[in-house]
């Protein structure tokens, strides 16, 4: 990349004017989503400033609360505007009322990144129904505030990596309702083939929002001189076959058969071709954002003692499914195109297997032998 030239680029293609642009492709488009996508965006900025700030905030370490099960009500904001996104130290402390299940750690990043991206989400007043990854219960948005999308999300993907400052992230789904005037949990419970856009924003060494609408996948990089995330990786295609496989090799012992086989042979080809590298992060957007720009394969295997795997179909294992489809890529579930699964509940589990072509190619042949 030529930096200096770059210090002097005048035509910055923002992911707004980008949104803009496709959104002028369809002559019945309103805007609504443009809008929404912006106030993801800022829910984004907003958490990378905070990741940025994190070990100097003292904001990282357990929230000191137990997570609970309730249910969460329709959420009403004290103030629909935007700027009631921004919290003041004291207001960090309230944020009590997030939830996450099966008791696990809760973080204080966590927690503000949920509080932020359902405060942003409800007041772009274009969202119906919210799923998030630390919410046990969907969230309905007033009908004074309610619009025709849906977004599930997970506020801050990979959080056991907080502590020691890996990259982690925030990962969407954006699908539209069928009726506005009967909002019901179906809406989320779409296929992943059905979303409208789909992405995920990286909060790493630099801050990366990769999105599709549906037509490729563009990534932006946030400049935080501008507070603008720019076009730097323009319509993103997956290599055909890559060189590293990413897989948590400590549950090895109690994979399947195709799992495994397909372990070794990337660790063992046979073909006459170079073994593949190992490279997992153990967060899921650090893993897949590699994978999408270097090829390869990402996975999260069903195992004995998970038989669903670990990642939640909804906010994560669909958004990163349409991203690498999107990319020329593919994502399997070890029975079926990920994309066609149907969720039967908000926060359920698949195994996953994404990334190239070919290398998911292989996989699936490994499951068709096993099934014969
Ligand atoms: P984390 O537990 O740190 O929040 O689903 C969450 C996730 O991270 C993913 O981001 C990551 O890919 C996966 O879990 C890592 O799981 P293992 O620690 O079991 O490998």
């Amino acid at each position: 990349m030529d930096h200096e030239a770059d210090a002097y680029r005048t035509d910055l293609m923002t992911i707004t004017r980008h949104v803009l642009n496709e959104q002028s492709r369809n002559p019945e488009a309103r805007g609504d989503l443009t809008i929404l996508l912006s106030h993801i965006v800022l829910g984004c900025k907003f958490v990378a400033s905070a990741v940025n700030k994190a070990g100097l905030a003292k904001l990282i370490g357990l929230a000191g609360e137990t997570n609970v099960q309730a249910s969460a009500p329709a959420y009403q904001p004290s103030s629909p505007r935007l700027t009631s996104v921004i919290f003041l130290p004291c207001e960090i402390e309230m944020v009590k009322h997030s939830l996450c299940d099966q008791g696990e750690e809760q973080k204080k990043l966590d927690v503000l990144s949920n509080e932020v991206f359902v405060k942003a989400l409800v007041s772009s007043g274009r969202t119906c129904v919210l799923v998030s990854e630390e919410d046990e219960e969907a969230t309905f948005v007033e009908p004074a505030l309610r619009g025709k999308y849906c977004v599930c999300f997970d506020p801050l993907d990979g959080s056991s990596n907080i502590d020691c400052g890996v990259s982690i992230g925030t990962i969407f789904g954006i699908y539209m309702i069928k009726d506005k005037e009967n909002v019901t949990l179906e809406d989320v419970l779409q296929p992943g083939k059905n979303m409208v856009a789909a992405g995920y924003c990286m909060y790493g060494s630099s801050c990366t929002l990769v999105l599709s609408t549906g037509n490729g996948v563009n990534g932006f990089t946030l400049d935080p001189s501008l507070g603008e995330f720019i076009l730097t990786h323009p319509d993103i295609k997956i290599p055909k076959k890559g060189k590293i496989y990413s897989v948590n090799e400590g549950n090895a012992k109690n994979w399947d058969e195709p799992t495994a086989k397909f372990v070794e042979k990337c660790k063992f080809p046979k073909d006459g071709s170079s073994p593949k590298s190992l490279r997992y992060i153990g967060s899921m957007v650090a893993d897949v954002h590699r994978t999408l720009l270097y090829g390869g394969v990402f996975l999260y295997p069903a195992d004995k003692k998970s038989p669903n795997g670990k990642l939640r179909v909804l906010y994560e294992v669909f958004p990163m499914s349409f991203l690498m489809e999107q990319a020329g890529g593919q994502s399997f579930t070890g029975k079926q195109r990920a994309l066609d699964l149907v969720p039967t509940k908000i926060h359920e589990r698949s195994p996953i297997f994404l990334g190239s072509y070919e290398d998911v190619e292989e996989i699936k042949g490994l499951y068709a032998e096993q099934a014969k």
